[in-house]
């Protein structure tokens, strides 16, 4: 496969001034009509007239009315073209119904939708596909549906078509059409500067009583969109449909936006507070892409986290002002150190803005998303709130329509602060986490830090730079008290000491509060101070983080010394559990267990080689022996957190019922699962449905439970996938395999829905010890679904790839047992180009 590089970036040599697209659908055989006005750029280095087209059948193409014959390659065709302004027509044939890659039009049960982004509108017909070429889009539908969508406002519609128009210029990933017989559930919203919206989310009929809170997150969103960024909706349309086949969670497409079902379709029967809590954080997603992300694109697919990084980053804002900013910090943290670490600290680590790619569907990624938003983040609380509300100003004033790059984003950080950022710029460029070592020293009432930086090398990148690093820090007194609020350091060098002056005593420093830079810090400390700052530490991530840091400590040293699990963090957390002037969000983040990836990968850079089963038995030594040590308080904790009354998704509720369920899983640890089961009898809500089937399933007391659930839902898509997936994430290490085989062959999974191959391939990857148990079975039955879907669908099959990114972790017998299977991959015939990306790095 060709390697695409961002050096090799080159304009477009024609504008493109309208796009008249007609639609004659039809499942096996749909016609698509294109009429494209193109001007040819005088200045421009390529002249080529060159259109991406994969898997087209062309039928007819004109240039200004007359027939030409373009030469067609498997990637597109090239035509002679005139040098002044001509139209630029083509009739081609497509087949939606055989689209199993569900990347351009396809059918899901029945509908035809689109996803275009990253370079799908070329599977449509001829196109220049790449973000750069904008222009406005016309679009007629014809068909039997009763429902016909396109971008834009709306133009007209009889029986049989309907006609949309598109002002704003967009690039082709953002172009969207749905037919179907679709029902809408419909609201309305007056933006600030008085322009009535029409507001619909389409679904399949039967599901119209799940859209009622995807619509108040489109709503809560457009109003938070207004004021904080002061951004308004610019269409008289906007429209959500819903879609059970989709290879990601949803797509901005302009006015059109589509989500995967299981992110906007909601209600309390059939969705956890889990769902609740993404389903409006993804709806605020799109949606504020209309303005970073459509508005403002991207140039070229390499500046693809100056749409994403900013949209996560801002979705996030408008989460934690609609719950808990302190929660959802924590949370995001969990995260990023589950996804982006992993990704940031093996082959498959890249830059935030990689320069070279073979397939940019496998750039989809945490380190694109979750580390470009940390870097906005920085990049904010370096220049301060007010300058960072400045600095976005300035780049909707000058860059919109337009299609952009990382430096014109950063060049308005410049040009408002007047701060130079070339440093700052390399959080970009260099791939890898930083490590920042923490020493401290303290004489004659001075208190000196000092930071020192380096970063591991990563794929093509030995050596590293010196980054500049925000490192949040405040000071506590011997008695708890905070002696210096929270100061923001800026580490620019190697290494560099900050010096605190007039303290009476050495004090405890708090490092890298709200986790003010996403980097592993390296501080040789004690349990008692890590208990210390667990007990007063006033910022709640800091807090969290010295209980978290206990609970790894506590499992590394069960792991590699045998030793029972720490007594005075058992103690210190069981006070927390019990502190009921706690929220219980936090008190649950505190209760939940480091993940047995982390630990393996803590273990593997102190030098170790983990065994996923040790950690595996001491995170269950862990669990028994908190709840017995807990035994007295269990069940009146229990009954103080289980939430009465009809089901909200609140925050508030939602945390209580978090810390429930972790309460109820260690009481199932002590009476073999009988309150488990009576909150199962009892649930009149899929939270508390879900959360004590896993309970049971994990005790191994669940069969009756399991096959009730299935009689219950199978009806349901989204609830299966819950059923598929819960068996498998709470199956023992040596059943997991086996399980998720049988599951493989049961009538209802099908390999062509992604989110069913996920529920069971991604819960076993997920299961560590069950993933990596001796013998290789997981891995086995990982690569042979792996093989079959790369025929169907690449896309998903390459990030599932990703579930073998950590394994030169591992002993040699797993290493070889592992290589066994990516070499099997690697040979497969007629491999997809993003799967076979995906296994060479990984292998590398
Ligand atoms: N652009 C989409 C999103 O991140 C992914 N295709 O929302
Ligand atoms: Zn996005």
């Amino acid at each position: 496969p060709q390697t695409i590089y961002l050096k090799d970036y080159t304009p477009f040599g024609f504008q493109v001034d309208s796009v008249h697209l007609t639609f004659h659908l039809s499942p096996k055989a749909t016609r698509v009509v294109s009429r494209i006005e193109f001007t040819p750029q005088p200045d421009a280095k390529d002249k080529t007239f060159f259109l991406h087209g994969e898997q087209l059948k062309l039928i007819a193409a004109k240039i200004d009315g007359q027939p030409v014959s373009p030469a067609v390659t498997p990637q597109g065709l090239t035509c002679d073209a005139p040098t002044e302004p001509f139209v630029w027509e083509a009739e081609v044939e497509i087949n939606p119904q055989g689209n199993t890659a569900l990347e351009g039009l396809y059918m899901s049960n029945g509908m035809y939708c689109t996803q275009c982004e990253a370079e799908g509108f070329r599977k449509i017909t001829f196109y220049p596909d790449r973000p750069d070429v904008m222009s406005t889009f016309t679009v007629r539908i014809e068909g039997d549906e009763k429902v016909l969508l396109s971008n834009g406002n709306p133009t007209g519609s009889g029986e049989g078509w309907a006609e949309w128009h598109d002002p704003w210029p967009k690039p082709a990933y953002l172009f969207a059409l749905v037919a179907g017989d679709l029902i809408n559930h419909p609201d309305r919203f007056t933006t600030k500067s008085g322009k009535d919206v029409e507001l619909n989310i389409w679904v399949r009929p039967g599901d119209e009583d799940k859209c009622a809170f995807g619509m108040e997150a489109l709503i809560k969103s457009m109003k938070w969109d207004e004021d904080v960024y002061g951004l308004e909706y610019d269409l008289d349309i906007f429209n959500i449909v819903a879609v059970d086949d989709f290879n990601m969670g949803a797509m901005e497409n302009k006015g059109l936006n589509i989500f995967n079902s299981s992110c906007v379709l909601a209600s309390p029967e059939t969705s956890t507070d889990a769902n609740f809590e993404r389903i409006e954080a993804i709806i605020a997603h799109e949606y504020f892409h209309n303005w970073t992300g459509n508005r403002i694109t991207c140039r070229d697919w390499f500046q693809l986290c100056l749409k994403e990084g900013l949209t996560v980053y801002r979705d996030s804002q408008f989460t934690s002002d609609m719950r808990s900013a302190s929660v959802k910090r924590i949370s995001d943290v969990i995260d990023l150190r589950g996804r982006q670490f992993a990704e940031d600290n093996g082959p498959l680590a890249h830059q935030v803005r990689p320069e070279s790619f073979q397939e940019i569907n496998n750039f989809y990624t945490a380190t694109i998303y979750e580390k470009g938003a940390e870097v906005i983040g920085m990049l904010k609380r370096l220049v301060g709130d007010d300058a960072y509300a400045k600095a976005v100003a300035l780049y909707f004033e000058r860059h919109d329509g337009q299609a952009c790059t990382i430096e014109d984003w950063l060049q308005v950080f410049e040009d408002s602060t007047g701060r130079d950022l070339s440093q700052f710029s390399k959080w970009y460029s260099q791939a890898g986490t930083p490590r920042i070592k923490v020493t401290d020293d303290y004489a004659d009432g001075t208190y000196t830090l000092t930071l020192e930086q380096s970063t591991p090398p990563t794929p093509g990148q030995p050596d590293k730079d010196p980054r500049v690093i925000p490192v949040a820090v405040g000071l506590l007194g011997q008695n708890g008290d905070e002696v210096r609020e929270t100061e923001v350091l800026e580490l620019t060098e190697a290494k560099q000491s900050f010096t605190f002056e007039g303290l009476s005593a050495k004090p405890i420093p708090s490092v890298l509060r709200e986790f003010s830079a996403p980097v592993i810090l390296e501080r040789e400390t004690t349990n008692a101070e890590r208990a210390f700052l667990l007990a007063h530490d006033s910022d709640s991530f800091n807090r969290w983080e010295a209980g978290n840091t206990l609970a790894k400590e506590s499992r590394i040293a069960m792991v590699l010394d045998g030793a029972a699990p720490d007594a005075d963090y058992l103690d210190a957390l069981i006070k927390l559990v019990r502190d009921d002037s706690l929220d219980p969000a936090f008190r649950s983040l505190v209760l939940s267990p480091p993940s047995q990836s982390d630990l393996a990968q803590t273990l593997f850079e102190r030098g170790h080689t983990p065994d996923p089963q040790a950690i595996y038995d001491a995170a269950e030594t862990f669990a028994q022996t908190l709840a017995e040590a807990m035994t007295d308080s269990l069940p009146r904790l229990y009954a103080d957190t289980t939430v009465q009354g009809d089901y909200s998704p609140d925050a508030a509720s939602a945390g209580k019922r978090d810390l429930n369920t972790r309460i109820l899983s260690l009481l199932t640890r002590l009476d073999g699962g009988d309150q488990a089961a009576r909150q199962y009898a009892d649930a009149d809500n899929m939270t508390v449905q879900n959360a004590a089937l896993a309970s049971l399933l994990k005790a191994e007391k669940g069969a009756e439970q399991s096959q009730t659930f299935f009689d219950q839902w199978q009806g349901d898509r989204l609830v299966m996938d819950k059923w598929f997936g819960l068996q498998v994430a709470c199956a023992a290490p040596a059943k997991a395999a086996g399980l998720a085989e049988d599951l493989t062959k049961h009538a209802l999974f099908d390999m062509k829905n992604p989110n069913r191959f996920r529920a069971v391939m991604g819960a076993l990857a997920m299961n560590q010890a069950g993933f990596h148990y001796a013998g290789g079975a997981g891995y086995k039955l990982l690569t042979d679904n792996l093989i079959a879907l790369d025929a169907l669908n690449p896309q998903t099959t390459a990030r599932m790839c990703a579930a073998y990114q950590t394994w030169k972790r591992y002993d040699d017998t797993r290493q070889g047992l592992i290589r066994t299977q990516l070499e099997r991959i690697a040979g497969t015939e007629n491999l997809s180009r993003d799967t076979s990306e995906m296994v060479t790095r990984i292998l590398n």
